[in-house]
């Protein structure tokens, strides 16, 4: 049985980087992954935390997620930054030597099922990229049915929430902070290199969970 990371990891305390700073170079530089996660990705945390106990929340991180309309856009902005790279930080792993870093089996299926081929699905990717006007996350997600697509979503929203109302596989921050010190205002050329470093085993995982039980457990929930 695989157990869904997002419920038993995420409790509004901080993810610990799974890596060193300097790891994912040279796609993503020392100094960009210090500021990201102590600046901004604590920032979320702590301020999320604040808020909670202020409007005395005492939702799960989800839930919270799938009710994020009941609350202020406060919530919505911190709970979303603090889950999101929560998220993604899982879904990176080094690749000092540049090695190719394919999906393979169930998530390159899956791939091939929805899009036709990994480079029709990377050409989305970046397509859905451009079109997010200003800060924001690029996701492949899954829907209720098993159906894949690629979501652009804004500020800090994420798939949990109603309007999306889907399944979080892959997340890619396309907020200028995580890239403009290497890449400048470059966003394509960071998307296609960070797709280098995607953590596959873990886009798996979420994938089989995904497809097994998610939409049960957020009703039981
Ligand atoms: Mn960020």
């Amino acid at each position: 049985m695989i157990e869904d990371s997002d419920f038993e990891v995420i409790r509004f305390s901080p993810i610990k980087l799974p890596y060193r700073y300097n790891a994912l170079e040279p796609y993503i530089d020392e100094e960009t992954m210090e500021i990201h996660y102590n600046k901004h990705y604590l920032g979320y945390l702590n301020k999320i935390n604040a808020l909670l106990e202020k409007f005395d929340v005492n939702e799960d991180v989800i839930s919270l997620m799938q009710n994020i309309d009941k609350y202020p856009i406060e919530i919505r902005d911190n709970g979303g930054g603090y889950v999101n790279h929560s998220l993604f930080w899982k879904m990176l792993r080094p690749n000092p030597e540049g090695v190719s870093n394919a999906p393979t089996g169930l998530v390159m299926n899956k791939i091939k099922q929805d899009f036709g081929t990994y480079g029709q699905f990377k050409e989305l990717m970046v397509e859905a990229s451009k079109r997010r006007f200003g800060s924001g996350w690029l996701w492949w997600v899954m829907n209720r049915d098993g159906s894949t697509n690629i979501l652009a979503t804004p500020y800090q929203d994420n798939p949990y929430m109603p309007e999306y109302d889907c399944y979080p596989l892959l997340g890619i921050d396309v907020w200028e902070h995580a890239y403009y010190l290497k890449y400048d205002a470059d966003r394509t050329k960071y998307v296609k290199n960070i797709l280098n470093i995607i953590n596959w085993d873990e886009v798996k995982n979420r994938c089989i969970f995904g497809n097994r039980s998610i939409f049960d457990v957020r009703i039981i929930n």
